[in-house]
C-alpha cells in the first residue's frame, strides 16, 4: 500500500476535538477517479502549453482550438465517477457542525459524492457563459464550435483562466472558512496557483492545524503541521475509520 500506513494520533485528537473543519481540494483528489492532474509527472502542463489554453488571450486567437479542448475533458469528467476521498469529505460534512469544502476542481465531483458545501474557486466545466456580457447559456453536449451569444461575445467554459478574478463569492467564503476553521486541509493540490494556495496559509496564520495529504511534498509541505503523502482515496478513509473508532470506543 502507498504512502502512511498509520495515521499520527494527533490528526485523529484534533479532529476530534474540532467543530469547525475546512478543506481546500485540487486536481490530485480527482486522480484516483481518472482526471488528469496539471503539474505532476504526466499532468496536463507537462504535454500541453497553458499559453495556449488556459487565457482569454488564447481563446479570443484560436477558440476553435480551446474550445475542442474543454469539450474533450467534458466528455472525461462525465464519465468518471467519485473516489473514495469524495466521498469520505461528504461523510465528514455530516458528522462536524461546520464543514466546507473550497475546491480548485471543475468536475464537480464533491457534489457528485454528496458533499453541499462546496465553494468552487475555478468554476465548472458543465456551465458555459458569455465572454462578454457574462449571461449563463445551456448548450447541447455536441456542441462542436464556440457559439455566440445575442450580445455577439463568444460562448466560453465557466473556469477561471490565469489572470482572471476568481468567483467574488466562492473566493470569500472560501477565506472566511479558513480563517475560522480548526482544522484545516489541503488536499491534492500542488499549492502553486494563487489566491487558491494563500488559503491553508491564511488558516494556519489565523490558528487551524494544519494537514496536507498529497502524493509529493509541496510547496506548502514545510509550513503543515502534519503532511500525509500518499493517495488521497486511501489516507482519508483511513483517517475518517481512525476518527469514528476513537469517538465511538474513547
Ligand atoms: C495526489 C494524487 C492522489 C496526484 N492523492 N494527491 C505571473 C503571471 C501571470 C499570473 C500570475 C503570475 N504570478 C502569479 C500569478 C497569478 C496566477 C498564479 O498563481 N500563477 C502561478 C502558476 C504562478 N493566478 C491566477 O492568474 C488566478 N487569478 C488571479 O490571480 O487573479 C488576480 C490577477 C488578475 C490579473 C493579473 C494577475 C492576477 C487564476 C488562476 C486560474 C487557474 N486556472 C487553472 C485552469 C482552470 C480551468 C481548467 O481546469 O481548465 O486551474 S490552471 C490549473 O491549476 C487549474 C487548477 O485548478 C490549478 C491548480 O492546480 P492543482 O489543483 O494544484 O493541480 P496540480 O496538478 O498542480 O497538483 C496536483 C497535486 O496532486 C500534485 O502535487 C500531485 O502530486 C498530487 N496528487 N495524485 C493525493 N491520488
Ligand atoms: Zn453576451
Amino acid at each position: 500500500m502507498d504512502g502512511v500506513n498509520t495515521i499520527p494520533n494527533i490528526v485523529v485528537e484534533r479532529c476530534l476535538g474540532a467543530r469547525r473543519i475546512a478543506v481546500l481540494t485540487g486536481a490530485g483528489i480527482s486522480a484516483e477517479s481518472g482526471v488528469p492532474t496539471f503539474r505532476d509527472r504526466d499532468g496536463l502542463w507537462t504535454k500541453l502549453n497553458p499559453q495556449e489554453l488556459a487565457f482569454m488571450e488564447a481563446f479570443l486567437k484560436n477558440p476553435q482550438h480551446v474550445w475542442e479542448w474543454y469539450q474533450s475533458r467534458r466528455k472525461v469528467m462525465q464519465e468518471v465517477k467519485p473516489n473514495p476521498a469524495h466521498y469520505t469529505l461528504a461523510a465528514m460534512e455530516d458528522f462536524y457542525p461546520v464543514f466546507s469544502i473550497a475546491t480548485q476542481n471543475i468536475d464537480g465531483l464533491h457534489q457528485r459524492a454528496g458533499s453541499r458545501k462546496v465553494f468552487e474557486l475555478h468554476g465548472n466545466i458543465e456551465r458555459n457563459r458569455c465572454s462578454v456580457c457574462g449571461r449563463f447559456v445551456e448548450l447541447p453536449d455536441e456542441t462542436a464550435e464556440p457559439p455566440r451569444c445575442s450580445c455577439g461575445g463568444l460562448i466560453r467554459p465557466d473556469v477561471v483562466w490565469f489572470g482572471e478574478m476568481l468567483p467574488e463569492e466562492a473566493l470569500d467564503s472560501a477565506a472566511q472558512a479558513a480563517r475560522t476553521a480548526e482544522v484545516y486541509f489541503s488536499i491534492g493540490t500542488s499549492a502553486q496557483v494563487f489566491p487558491a494556495a494563500q488559503l491553508p496559509y491564511d488558516a494556519a496564520e489565523h490558528g487551524a492545524f494544519l494537514v496536507e495529504i498529497n502524493a509529493e511534498p509541496t510547496a506548502l509541505t514545510p509550513y503543515a503541521h502534519i503532511s500525509l503523502q500518499g493517495k488521497a482515496g486511501e489516507i482519508l478513509p483511513r483517517l475518517w475509520r481512525a476518527i469514528s473508532e476513537k469517538a465511538a470506543n474513547g
